[in-house]
């Protein structure tokens, strides 16, 4: 009886203190809220016939999205954490073993399970719609993949209250997360859960690559599609030669600590710096994976709120496919000081530099759409336009690192810390919010506040300049990144007294934003006419939100801007009047998707504590979904013509 009440503190984490019985505490709270709120209002049923089983992309979207910012606030809350602790010399809020922790949960989830969402989401939430199409090639893979992150989010989550968070760092480089020097389930949750998600990130990008060759409207030839659509295109080709090259290395590293293997072991005759250099053959393209997307949507926002069409049409298709080929020749430079030698050192910092070269040719584009057009600073805007000076400052600073002398020098500094975090922060996180502003109108119907909104952009634009910005120097003057404390006399602590100030108004801006979405929720300015920001593409063209079938008619696509062209036309969406319509094939919403996801968290979670039998049943589980799939063989339906006309005639468009 002892025993088993010892194990059990030890394993749900009770004797590691205050911060753990808190978070036990929160979850305990959240869940019985949420079940009693469901249960209260007998909203169980509608959650799962609306949404848990949906096959619907502008769902799934939406479910990206609020995942995504429930995310960021797990990211953010780790990052807070971090600067109190690091406010001042010799703090000791956090132990190192915690910091440890936080650090690497920090940005595993800011990566994986943020951005990536974030952006998924807004392939999901604009890209049919852009193509004038109807649902993704694969809609059923699609729910697929939602839930497989869903659940792997899940998973790594759960590290933090149940047998202890991962600490090797986000890159998590062997030697020290094999089993013999970083022992627990802490890393396997890091491994198995990103070995999850990136099952289904593959798949996403296998979807969007058919379905934006496949299923375009009439007329949308390559050089008339949105620039979105081809961010989201060129993002995928990369998701596809990226992500099993990390699914690889995951499982190697796995196998090394679940079965005794020796791939990165040096005395076992494995070659650690193999993992390093799998890693980064993945991770280097990752970070185009979360910023060209954001490029595409700059792009629409900014051509949008100009009221001009994009300068540089075919230059920013050329500099995209230019980035992302690009992308796969300079990872070496996250290793320079590897020892790798002159010759190899040049040729990646070449060509890490040459990168500079396509992005400025998009800045310039951007300022040159801007020129003598009707500008517009609404919210969106605001949040792009941020881009264009914080990311020029990550990526001028990156050129800095490029060069592979210096590079010694700055190698794990804070000047690197400040670098990527004015990449990920000044163009990703960015971008997200001006894409959540532009398409908020087309996930929910509603507009966001432009006052609260711009409230909530200045306090994150000064908060997040105020943090990262002194980092640099931090960097300069000597901290390394990971340390948990310093002492004092070094002159570190004032500056970063002053970084830690910046990074709690970044938190004051979450605020207004979370503020801002459930005062828009209930008093916010309906969008009845679907095209609230006079748009240019083809998602203004349907109601706000898009009806299931997003197009009662599929459109034909005259030329770039297909619905700018079709209102200077005085064209209709539905065509000439009196076309009469027909019944749209559409899939049928499916259980199954989130019933596999559930049985792979299973198995992940076998995997975890090497519990073989759990990992047995889990696998097992998602075979028996896998074949039951297979002897499915009607899986879609027709909406009459009736229940179309209906939907048309109540959204004033008949
Ligand atoms: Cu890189």
């Amino acid at each position: 009886m002892h025993g088993v009440v010892n194990w059990a503190v030890h394993f749900f984490m009770l004797d590691e203190g205050p911060l753990i019985w808190l978070s036990d505490f929160l979850i305990i709270c959240a869940s019985l809220g949420i079940v009693v709120v469901l249960t209260k209002f007998r909203l169980w049923k509608w959650l799962w016939d609306e949404w848990l089983t949906t096959v619907d992309h502008k769902k799934i979207g939406i479910m990206y999205m609020i995942a995504a910012i429930l995310m960021l606030f797990r990211g953010g809350t780790d990052g807070l954490l971090m600067r109190a602790q690091l406010a001042w010399p010799n703090m000791h809020f956090l132990s190192a073993d915690h910091y440890d922790q936080i650090f690497t949960t920090h940005g595993t989830i800011m990566i994986l399970f943020m951005a990536m969402p974030a952006i998924i989401g807004f392939f999901n939430v604009a890209v049919p719609l852009q193509i004038g199409c109807r649902d993704v090639a694969f809609p059923y893979l699609n729910a697929i993949s939602f839930w497989l992150f869903f659940f792997a989010a899940l998973l790594f989550n759960l590290s933090f209250v149940v047998g202890g968070s991962p600490d090797g760092g986000w890159t998590s480089y062997p030697p020290y997360v094999e089993n013999q020097f970083d022992p627990g389930p802490g890393e396997n949750y890091y491994l198995v859960a990103l070995s999850i998600t990136g099952i289904g990130t593959i798949a996403t990008g296998i979807n969007f690559l058919v379905t934006i060759l496949r299923m375009r409207a009439p007329g949308m030839t390559f050089m008339r599609m949105p620039m979105f659509t081809w961010s989201v295109f060129v993002t995928s080709v990369i998701i596809l030669f990226a992500f099993p090259v990390l699914a690889v290395a995951l499982a190697l590293l796995l196998i090394d600590r679940d079965f005794g293997s020796h791939f990165f072991t040096v005395n076992g005759g494995g070659a650690p710096m193999q993992y390093v250099n799998l890693f980064w053959f993945w991770g280097h393209p990752e970070v185009y994976i979360v910023i060209l997307p954001i490029f595409g949507l700059m792009s629409e926002v900014i051509s949008t709120f100009s009221h001009k069409r994009i300068f540089g049409y075919s230059a920013m298709v050329v500099s995209m496919v230019a980035i992302a080929i690009l992308s796969f020749v300079t990872w070496v430079h996250h290793f320079f000081t590897m020892g790798a030698g002159p010759g190899v050192n040049s040729f990646f910092g070449v060509s890490t530099m040459a990168i500079a070269i396509p992005t400025g040719v998009k800045v310039f584009n951007w300022i040159f759409t801007m020129h003598k057009g009707r500008l517009e600073f609404k919210t969106a805007m605001l949040w792009s336009l941020g881009v264009i000076p914080n990311f020029l400052i990550g990526g001028l600073t990156g050129v800095m690192l490029a060069v592979p002398p210096a590079d010694y020098q700055y190698h794990n500094s804070y000047f690197l810390i400040a670098h990527f975090h004015y990449t990920l922060i000044g163009g990703t996180v960015f971008g997200v919010f001006s894409g959540l502003y532009y398409w908020w109108p087309k996930m929910f119907g509603v507009l966001l506040n432009e006052k609260l909104g711009r409230w909530h952009f200045w306090t994150f634009m000064i908060g997040f300049n105020i943090c990262f910005f002194p980092q640099f120097f931090l960097g300069f003057m000597g901290m390394t990144r990971r340390m948990y404390t310093y002492p004092a006399g070094y002159g570190w602590g004032v500056v970063n007294l002053i970084s830690t100030i910046g990074a709690f108004l970044m938190g004051v801006a979450f605020i207004i934003f979370v503020y801002n979405i459930l005062w828009s929720a209930r008093y916010g300015e309906r969008d009845t006419t679907g095209d609230p920001w006079d748009g240019r593409t083809l998602e203004w063209a349907t109601t706000s939100p898009a009806p299931h079938y997003n197009f009662a008619i599929i459109p034909t696509v005259k030329g770039r801007d297909a619905w700018w062209l079709m209102k200077q036309n005085g064209e209709s969406i539905n065509g000439p009047k009196g076309v009469p319509f027909r019944p749209i094939h559409m899939p049928n919403n499916s259980g199954r998707p989130f019933i596999m996801s559930a049985l792979f968290f299973i198995m992940g979670a076998g995997f975890v504590f090497q519990w073989w039998i759990l990992a047995i049943v889990g696998f097992v589980g998602v075979l028996i979904c896998m074949a039951q799939r297979s002897f499915e063989y009607d899986d879609s339906h027709y909406i009459p013509v009736e229940e179309i006309e209906k939907t048309e005639a109540a959204a004033g468009r008949l």
